[in-house]
């Protein structure tokens, strides 16, 4: 086990000898490109299999915007990759390098540096490169990742290229200026300032010509797009085929955050967010087309850490300036080996599995199966590591018969505060995963058992690959013989 939050922790062996197929949105088993392969291994969001084992920073050093999206409130970051409702800590290019080389050092697994925010980075883009110049020139194993709105990407491609920024996230949530103008209140371009259908096309003819110019360049394209029910969630199936077709690597649908004390136009004006089932509604239906990222935590612009870990507390500005930066490309080699070397004992695990199945060694229940939803406390690693009174979220598999598939997570409360359980939290989180079949978890207390029990949800313990015990789970649960 290799958990982000200690860096001297030994890489445990699983133990793992029959399971399922863990496939994620990206899966870098099954991508046969070599170099497309390395280009996405270490980066926790084009590969889902990489965010289980590796971390990414945001410097927050982007603080302008060019445009106004209804779901957003000008005095958060940018809605666009965070939480609504988020406030970072804004920073020099300077700062931010060196708060880079100091997360670098203590965090090994950092391998992404990405600016998103708080507002747009190329609204702000001297800022924005000369971050990311200073961080290249510092720390070259580190891979750099812009997320933007592309109003001005294609201003810059050429610095982009220049940098070799390999990893590009576009928001684009439409491609219809009739559903834009309910999204977008204005856009300032070229010095002026654009309202209704003229501001929604020009975003979306530069947002067109951004897909464009990062396929010429052979840059990684991720697109994030918004759910917003009502206004274009019947709509983003047609952006999807549109992204695709201009050589989009993912896409990222996200839902819509829109509480009223956000201050935003939609929290204010009662438009809701897309409910669980919604939202994967339509990523299934748009999977068929290309690979659909649903592992995104909607971070700060100032996260640190797993994407489901955010470790931002713990390097706060005035911190991080009082810090060392010791940064060492040797020892963050020796670790990405070790790391690397898990990743390829738990693949040659599922492989086993696989030959296992296919041998008749155990009886797998024939067509169709049932699928079920789990819930996983984990701390990463693919492993189910955590407490059920320590997790902060819980990551929701769908398991078959013979997959075992990553498809969300819920955020939660933690239950166990100062070593004791509150009520209301475990009401809040039977509720965030009252459509789960199981809670895995390596220890679950009685109470909570209980609890769990009554609401019909099955607890059960164990430390071990996610993929081992949910398939032990769903044996249990469907009354299969045992796999082992
Ligand atoms: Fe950051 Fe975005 Fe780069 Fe990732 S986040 S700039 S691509 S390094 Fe990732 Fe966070 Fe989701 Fe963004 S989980 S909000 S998709
Ligand atoms: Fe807000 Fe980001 Fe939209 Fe700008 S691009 S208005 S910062 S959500």
């Amino acid at each position: 086990m290799t958990p982000i939050t200690d860096t001297t922790t030994e890489i445990r062996t699983p133990t793992v000898k029959s399971g399922g197929c863990n496939c994620g949105a990206t899966p870098t088993e099954e991508i046969q490109d070599q170099k497309l392969r390395e280009r996405i291994e270490k980066h926790p969001c084009y590969s889902e299999d990489a965010h289980h084992h590796y971390a990414r920073m945001h410097a927050a050093v982007a603080p302008a915007c060019n445009i106004q999206c209804n779901y957003c409130n000008r005095k958060y970051d940018c809605a666009n990759e965070s939480r609504p409702g988020v406030v970072s800590e804004l920073l020099t290019p300077e700062e931010a390098a060196h708060k880079a080389l100091v997360i670098a050092g203590k965090i090994p697994q950092m391998t992404v540096l990405g600016i998103a925010g708080p507002g747009d980075p190329l609204a702000n883009p001297e800022r924005t490169f000369r971050t990311f110049e200073l961080v290249a020139a510092q720390a070259p194993d580190i891979k750099l990742c812009l997320s933007t709105n592309g109003l001005m990407l294609p201003d810059y491609i050429d610095r982009i290229k220049e940098l070799n920024i390999d990893h590009v996230t576009l928001t684009i949530n439409m491609i219809d200026p009739k559903i834009g103008e309910k999204i977008y209140s204005w856009v300032h371009y070229r010095r002026k300032r654009y309202h209704g259908i003229e501001a929604a096309t020009i975003l979306r003819d530069r947002q067109m010509e951004s897909l464009d110019l990062l396929r010429e360049a052979d840059i990684l394209c991720k697109v994030n797009s918004v759910m917003i029910p009502g206004i274009n969630d019947e709509h983003l199936a047609e952006v999807n085929k549109v992204i695709q077709s201009k050589g989009a690597f993912v896409h990222n649908i996200m839902p819509l955050i829109s509480a009223p004390e956000h201050g935003t136009y939609f929290g204010l004006n009662g438009q809701r967010g897309p409910n669980p089932k919604e939202l994967k509604s339509l990523q299934d239906q748009c999977s068929g087309n290309m690979k659909m990222m649903r592992h995104c935590r909607q971070c700060r612009a100032d996260a640190i850490g797993l994407l489901g870990e955010d470790r931002s507390q713990e390097f706060s500005k005035q911190k991080v300036m009082e810090m060392k930066a010791e940064y060492d490309l040797e020892s963050r080699q020796k670790v990405h080996a070790g790391i690397d070397k898990f990743r390829a004992e738990i693949k040659a695990a599922k492989q086993q599995l696989a030959a296992m199945k296919t041998a008749g060694d155990r009886e797998i229940p024939q067509p169709p199966t049932e699928k079920i939803l789990l819930a996983v406390a984990t701390k990463g690693s693919n492993l189910v590591n955590q407490h059920f009174g320590h997790a902060k979220e819980f990551q929701i598999f769908e398991v078959d018969g013979s997959e075992v598939q990553f498809i969300g997570h819920r955020k939660v409360d933690h239950y166990c505060q100062s070593g004791y359980g509150e009520e209301a939290t475990l009401d809040h989180i039977i509720e965030a995963i009252a459509d789960c079949k199981g809670v895995l978890a390596s220890k679950i207390g009685d109470c909570p058992q209980e609890r769990l029990r009554k609401a019909g949800i099955e607890p059960f313990e164990g430390y071990d690959t996610i993929d081992k015990l949910a398939i032990a789970f769903y044996d249990q649960y469907q009354g299969v013989g045992s796999r082992e």
